[in-house]
Order: structure tokens, then sequence, then C-alpha cells
């Protein structure tokens, strides 16, 4: 089964909305395979946005991700990686549409309350980044049956 990775970040964590974006998570049908929360160093936010370092604004993005702790959550589910990137809305939250976390929970382009793994294979390297063997966990959900039809639980689950 797809897993991918977000980052609740720091701003959210202060404005009590930590709650609010897990429930979104949970109330679709992903399945939360890991969840803690944590400081980022220096070092692991650096390999994280390695992409933005040289960039104008990387001294406030590594600001606003060190202001607090954030909460690193493993979510599972068929697709998991685009779909939740689908829930999350694009970077600019006031460009975000409505519907979407960023879109109902953010007025702003850095401060935009979540992050999420862009493809399946920077989910898997995020992942490897943020939870150490131990710390997610497989297990089964009586449910599953009812979240997807029979084709699916096939073709995601084998079975
Ligand atoms: P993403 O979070 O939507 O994948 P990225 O381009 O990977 O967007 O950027 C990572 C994070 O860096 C964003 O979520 C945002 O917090 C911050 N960021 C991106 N572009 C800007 C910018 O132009 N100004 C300030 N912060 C930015
Ligand atoms: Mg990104």
């Amino acid at each position: 089964m797809e897993r991918t990775l977000i980052l609740i970040k720091p701003n959210a964590i202060q404005r009590g909305i930590m709650g609010d974006i897990v429930t979104r998570f949970e109330r679709k049908g992903l399945r939360i395979a890991g969840l803690k929360m944590m400081f980022l160093t220096d070092e692991i936010l650096a390999e994280h946005y390695a992409h933005l370092v040289q960039r104008p604004f990387y001294p406030y993005l590594k600001a606003s991700m060190q202001a607090g702790p954030v909460v690193a959550c493993c979510l599972e589910g068929a697709e998991a990686v685009e779909t939740v990137r689908q829930m999350v809305g694009v970077t600019n939250s006031r460009k975000a549409l409505p519907g979407t976390i960023r879109g109902d929970f953010s007025m702003s382009g850095e401060q935009n309350v979540v992050h999420a793994s862009d493809s399946v294979e920077n989910a898997i390297i995020e992942i490897n980044r943020f939870f150490k063997e131990g710390e997610l966990f497989d297990y089964e959900c009586a449910v599953t049956h009812f979240e997807y039809g029979g084709e699916e639980t096939l073709k995601y689950f084998g079975k």
C-alpha cells in the first residue's frame, strides 16, 4: 500500500489546528501508519528543503519551521501521495482552492500549515528521513472493505 509523509508545521500547532488537519486525513479514509512530534534540526531541514536552501527566503522558511516542534505523520492508502497533495492544495495558500487544507486554513505562501510529499519516490525518501524502524505500524483495519471496492481491494491490498 502506498505511503506518504506529511509534516504539520509549527504555525498550525501554534494556531491549534493540528487536530483538524489530522481529522481531515482520517475522515478521507487514509490510514495513519506513524505519528510523532519532533523538533527539526538545521541538518534535517537543509536536507528536507535542499531544493530551496539557496533561495533568498530560506532563512525565513527555516525560522518558521524551527519556531516549535512539527508533527510528522505517515499516511497510507491507494494512491496516497497524489490524493494527499490534492487535499493539501497549492503552495501559496491564497491561491489554494477552498476545500483544500491550505485553502481553508491559511492566508500564507510560507506559513502554509502542512508539508506533503510530492512524488512516490520522494515520499519513500521523506518517510525514511522522519521515521526510524519500529515507528511505523502495519495493522489490520476492520473497515477496509467498506472504504474500497472489491476490485480496488484486490489491486491495492492484494486480497
Ligand atoms: P510545497 O510545500 O507546496 O511542496 P515547495 O516549493 O516544496 O512547496 O516549498 C516548500 C515550502 O517552502 C513551502 O511549503 C513554503 O512553506 C515555502 N516556500 C515556497 N516558496 C516560497 C516563497 O516563494 N516564499 C516563501 N516561502 C516559500
Ligand atoms: Mg515541496
